[in-house]
């Protein structure tokens, strides 16, 4: 892993990482192509809101999408705040909670994120319509393009960028909205045994220590197995059999 930081750009990203400044950063990230260690992909994970809930105990659908990720060991996720809102937070001992993210990682997490703060105006009193919410059916699938860049005008999603260096299966979280089911699970190379429990929700540790309300049901769906997220490499919301036949 320590050879990634050979080229200096991506050695900025490791451990815990902040990038506000996406743009000079990816161009930085995506010069490691020819890092012979690294595949320089950078995956795509938005932050969105969408109505009506797929569960009566939540107002509104909050969620990761996708919500189970496959990468390889150096890929780096960007994370779109296409709403606002929202953070990435790892499971981890140093946050209070049992540790569900590989043994050895050190905690990380991005500040609280929305519009990228230069996009709105000073004087501007409410906040913008959010996008990827209930007008947008599939919010998600405007994503891949750089839709952030070029749209001067108007509220602009900020992104956060983290590294992934060591493999293993990774279970994030959204503070705000943990306890609606908003996390994320990221498999890291082929490592897809863990130390914690991926499948039971009755062998989850006791809220607080572990998941939250519907995280708990999250990150124990069939769908996010971790041998499931390598298999289909991404796992979108809708595919959760937490979120399937409740519409009626
Ligand atoms: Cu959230």
């Amino acid at each position: 892993m320590k050879a990634l930081g050979a080229g200096g750009a991506l050695s900025a990203f490791a451990g815990s990482t902040v990038a506000r400044e996406a743009h000079g950063r990816e161009a930085a990230v995506e010069s490691e192509d020819d890092d012979a260690n690294s595949t320089g992909t950078v995956h795509t994970v938005e932050t969105l809101i969408r109505a009506p809930a797929t569960n009566p105990n939540r107002p509104v659908d909050f969620f990761f999408q996708p919500t189970g990720l496959y990468v390889q060991p150096g890929d780096v996720v960007k994370f779109v705040f296409r709403t606002p809102d929202h953070n990435v937070v790892a499971y981890h001992p140093a946050f209070g909670m049992r540790r569900r993210v590989p043994v050895g990682v050190t905690a990380f997490s991005s500040p609280l994120l929305g519009w990228r703060p230069e996009s709105i105006p000073g004087e501007q009193i409410e906040p913008p319509a959010e996008m990827g919410g209930d007008g947008g059916e599939s919010g998600g699938e405007q994503s891949g393009a750089d839709t952030e860049a070029g749209s001067e005008d108007g509220p602009v999603p900020d992104t956060w960028l983290h590294a992934f260096e060591t493999p293993g299966v990774y279970d994030l979280l959204c503070s705000p909205h943990e306890s609606f089911g908003m996390a994320i699970r990221v498999v890291v190379g082929d490592v897809t045994e863990t130390q914690f429990e991926t499948a039971n929700p009755d062998a989850l540790p006791e809220p607080r220590a572990g998941p939250v309300g519907l995280a708990r049901a999250v990150l124990t769906d069939p769908s996010l197995l971790p041998e499931t997220v390598v298999s289909e490499g991404s796992i979108p919301w809708e595919a959760l059999e937490a979120n399937q036949g409740n519409g009626s």
